[in-house]
């Protein structure tokens, strides 16, 4: 794939961008086994040559001196170096008397952001979970976009059968709690937001965006509104009561598919914009027009991403922003709220259309606070008391893959003395941090420069259909394992096969007993097929899905249609086309039509109506994405740590002005909890007065991480002032936003 370029015998490879949900198609330049430029990819098929500083800060990544590449074994408190070998001997002997003697609850594992971004992290995380069959199963989603994938699964059938804005023929955007032009996108793969956004514009087209900080994405929109943090689920009653009041709910081609229409209109009687307004900051005439603009718009989508989940109302908010798509007739539609159809591993593309067998959530409950399981998952927020917290069940092992819950958490100081109470814990991991140097053995994972990848969720969620797959840019040292190859064998270990098992040979065991389960009959002659030419390992697993997908050859059957070995000769990605309608076909739920109005939604209802007597906090703090940090673990890379301080809270000039703090002063922060922490003070009108902004991911001074460029300038962890007490109840979600906090300034 690489091909020479000149005399120094640089070369070009393409790989698609492993670090966020935008999925840009990278051009990287090496020379001499080094990287020497890294741009966006003028030709890929779905990003077009963008991307952002991340993009090439992969170098950096990939050079870092402090990314781990042998295992660790502790030691006497120390981390040593192991071989791989001496590292599956430890974690077979700590691991599985405890298995053995506490059941297999006694283990939990916590798979964090990085996992959905390696093709082989998230093939083969996911057998080792089955494998090793416990209930104590948590991720980054209960921190982050849980009530979107419960919403929408009980809403369309599936967990990730996830409407997105089809914003290349969209005439009016509404967005909520999302700040595309800095994060580039989430639940909604869209590199180049701004770039899109300035099209649309350029096409007559609006954009809303109601956020309580006027955000790089406010500043590229139409129209801003501020709104009190956790109240969208009033605006959003309100809109959804404007349109049965006005007459406005226009169902279109979904009428026949759509059921509870009339339930929902009965639900929301009482919540009348004039009643909502005061409550979210925004008022009733505005709300009625927004209502009025999205319901008269001839294309046009609600968006609603992280402020409208990580809140304690998330499932709700996160329900009403599609109840608007499907109620004005811009759900499934052209220039609407669409849905993807991937090429590969999508579930709604999968088994019989049109029907399923639907979501259930609560299948069993945490031990300690009772939380229902969602997704196979408790919240995160309620780990550290089932490791605290004794009694038949108590979790004694944890297994991180890609996470960094002491920071990323509610309540970070409190997970991490409870990891310390931990009998084992192991972390799958490229960094020694502020999680991973409470474990036991940490496994390094491949740079991702060098391992092929093909996104595994991200085209369920992109805002184009296509298909891209990118080769290795490095062959990996030697000696060296990737993580699905480190996560087979601890599946070996798990199934009691012991630490030196075959992963060859139980990976086509595995690959096997998958393919009977999906394809019956026909699994020997599959098997064979792939076999003979994909290698081991994820790349096998990708040409069975792309196949056997809904673009695939059919194994023969369709000989025009897709396998590996075709993507593979497309090195700018093979496009399928702009979003297309897929209902009825794309439900899996039991009745086969569109659930409007789930019973436990509307059950949690009343929560709303409570909400609206309380007092309304005087300060609140909020998140913040900025373009240069990414979550809890970039910020070692040099080319995105320096520059200004960033770590920075956001205070409105009249809450500056009443507490006393000056731009560039040191505030504290303080919590409910009596928690405080420390930023420096930027004083800014792009806040909502009464709200405050601080960004999360810092905290790089905890002793014992290997992190050198990070605790140059370790800044302030949110996370240790937020609550691990508050969630939002039906989807287990932690509450991230709008918590209630007090500054003051530091001498
Ligand atoms: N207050 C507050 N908290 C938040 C958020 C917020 O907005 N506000 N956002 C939340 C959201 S949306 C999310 S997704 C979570 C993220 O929560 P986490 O997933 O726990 O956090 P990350 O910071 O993404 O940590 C990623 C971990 O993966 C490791 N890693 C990186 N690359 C690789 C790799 O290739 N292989 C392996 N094995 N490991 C790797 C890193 O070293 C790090 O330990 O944080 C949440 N926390
Ligand atoms: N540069 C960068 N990019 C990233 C990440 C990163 O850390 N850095 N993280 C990645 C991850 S894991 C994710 S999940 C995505 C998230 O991507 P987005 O969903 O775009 O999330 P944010 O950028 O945090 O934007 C959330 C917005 O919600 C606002 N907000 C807070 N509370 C409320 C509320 O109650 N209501 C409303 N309406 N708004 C509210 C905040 O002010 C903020 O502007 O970003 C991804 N991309
Ligand atoms: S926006 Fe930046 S971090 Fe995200 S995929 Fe593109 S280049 Fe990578
Ligand atoms: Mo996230």
């Amino acid at each position: 794939m690489n091909q020479p370029l000149d005399e120094n015998n640089e070369t070009i490879a393409h790989r698609v961008c492993p670090l966020c949900e935008a999925c840009c198609g990278l051009e990287l330049r090496v020379s001499n086994g080094k990287v020497t430029s890294i741009r966006g990819h003028e030709a890929d098929v779905f990003s077009r040559g963008y991307l952002c500083p991340k993009g090439v800060a992969l170098k950096d990544l990939h050079e870092d001196p402090d990314r781990l590449r042998t295992p660790l074994i502790k030691r006497d408190g120390r981390f040593v170096a192991a071989s791989w070998d001496e590292a599956f001997d430890e974690i077979e002997r700590r691991l599985m008397p405890l298995l053995n003697e506490h059941g297999r609850d006694a283990a939990a594992v916590v798979l964090g952001n990085p996992t959905v971004h390696k093709m082989g992290v998230g093939l083969y995380g996911p057998r080792f979970l089955k494998a090793l069959g416990s209930k104590q199963v948590y991720s980054a989603s209960t921190l982050d976009q849980m009530p979107k994938q419960l919403s929408s699964g009980l809403m369309f059938g599936h967990w990730l059968s996830i409407p997105v804005p089809d914003i290349e023929r969209c005439d009016f955007l509404l967005v909520l709690g999302a700040n595309p032009v800095a994060s580039n996108g989430s639940l909604w793969t869209v590199p180049d937001f701004r770039g899109k956004a300035k099209q649309m514009r350029a096409r007559g087209g609006r954009i809303v965006v109601v956020d309580p900080r006027r955000t790089e994405t406010a500043e590229v929109a139409d129209r801003h509104l501020f709104i009190r943090p956790g109240s969208d689920v009033f605006l959003l009653l309100g809109m959804v009561h404007t349109l049965f009041d006005e007459g406005l709910v226009k169902l279109g081609r979904l009428a026949p598919h759509v059921a509870g229409v009339e339930e929902v209109q009965q639900a929301v009687v009482g919540y009348t914009p004039e009643r909502m307004a005061a409550r979210c900051g925004i008022d009733a005439q505005e709300m009625r027009e927004l209502a009025r603009a999205l319901a008269g718009a001839e294309r046009a989508a609600v968006y609603g991403r992280l402020g409208t989940c990580t809140q304690e109302f998330g499932s709700l908010s996160s329900w009403l922003v599609d109840v608007l798509n499907v109620l004005t007739g811009h759900l499934d539609e052209p220039g609407g709220a669409m849905f993807p159809k991937a090429a590969a591993f999508a579930v709604n593309t999968a088994g019989r259309p049109g029907s399923g067998r639907g979501v259930i959530t609560g299948r069993h409950k945490s031990r300690v606070s009772g939380a229902p399981e969602v997704f196979g998952e408790f919240p995160t927020t309620c780990l550290a008391e089932e490791i605290e917290t004794p009694g038949p069940g108590q979790v004694k092992a944890l297994v991180t893959i890609g996470s960094n819950p002491v920071l990323s958490a509610p309540n970070g100081p409190r997970l991490a003395a409870a990891l310390d109470q931990l009998d084992f814990m192991l972390s799958v991991d490229i960094y020694l941090n502020e999680t991973t140097r409470h474990a036991d053995v940490i496994l390094p994972g491949l740079s991702a420069l060098e391992e092929a990848h093909y996104d595994v969720a991200f085209p369920q969620l992109s805002y184009r259909n296509h298909a891209r797959y990118s080769p290795a840019v490095f062959a990996p040292p030697a000696g060296a394992w990737p993580e699905w190859r480190a996560l087979t064998r601890l599946t070996g270990i798990v199934m009691g096969l012991g630490a030196r098992a075959d992963v060859d040979a139980l990976d086509d065991q595995l690959t096997l007993e998958q393919l009977r389960r999906s394809a019956g009959e026909h699994a020997e002659a599959m098997f064979e097929a792939v076999s003979a030419v994909a290698s081991r390992g994820p790349e096998r697993l990708l040409d069975l899905a792309l196949r056997s997908g809904p673009y695939g050859d059919g194994f023969g059957a369709r000989p025009d249609g897709l396998s590996l070995a075709k993507l593979k000769q497309a090195p700018d990605g093979i496009d399928l086309g702009p979003l297309a309608p897929r209902i009825p076909e794309v439900l899996r739920t039991p009745s086969g039509r569109i659930e409007l109005a789930p019973p436990s939604l509307l059950a949690d209802l009343p929560r709303v109506a409570a909400d609206l007597e309380r007092p309304v906090p005087d300060l609140v703090i909020v998140g913040r994405r900025q373009v240069r940090s990414n979550n809890s673990w970039m910020h070692n890379l040099p080319t995105l740590a320096k520059g200004p301080v960033r770590c920075t809270v956001l205070v409105h000039p009249h809450d500056a002005q009443r507490l006393g703090l000056r731009d560039g002063a040191t505030a504290r922060i303080a919590g409910r909890s009596g928690r405080s922490v420390e930023a420096p003070v930027q004083v800014s009108d792009e806040m909502m007065p009464g709200v405050v902004s601080l960004p999360h991911g810092w905290g790089h001074d905890l002793p014992g991480s290997q992190l050198s460029v990070a605790a140059l300038r370790p800044g302030a962890n949110l996370n240790a002032l937020l609550d691990d007490g508050v969630r939002d109840p039906l989807s287990g979600n932690a509450v991230l936003g709008g918590v209630p906090v007090t500054l003051s300034a530091l001498a």
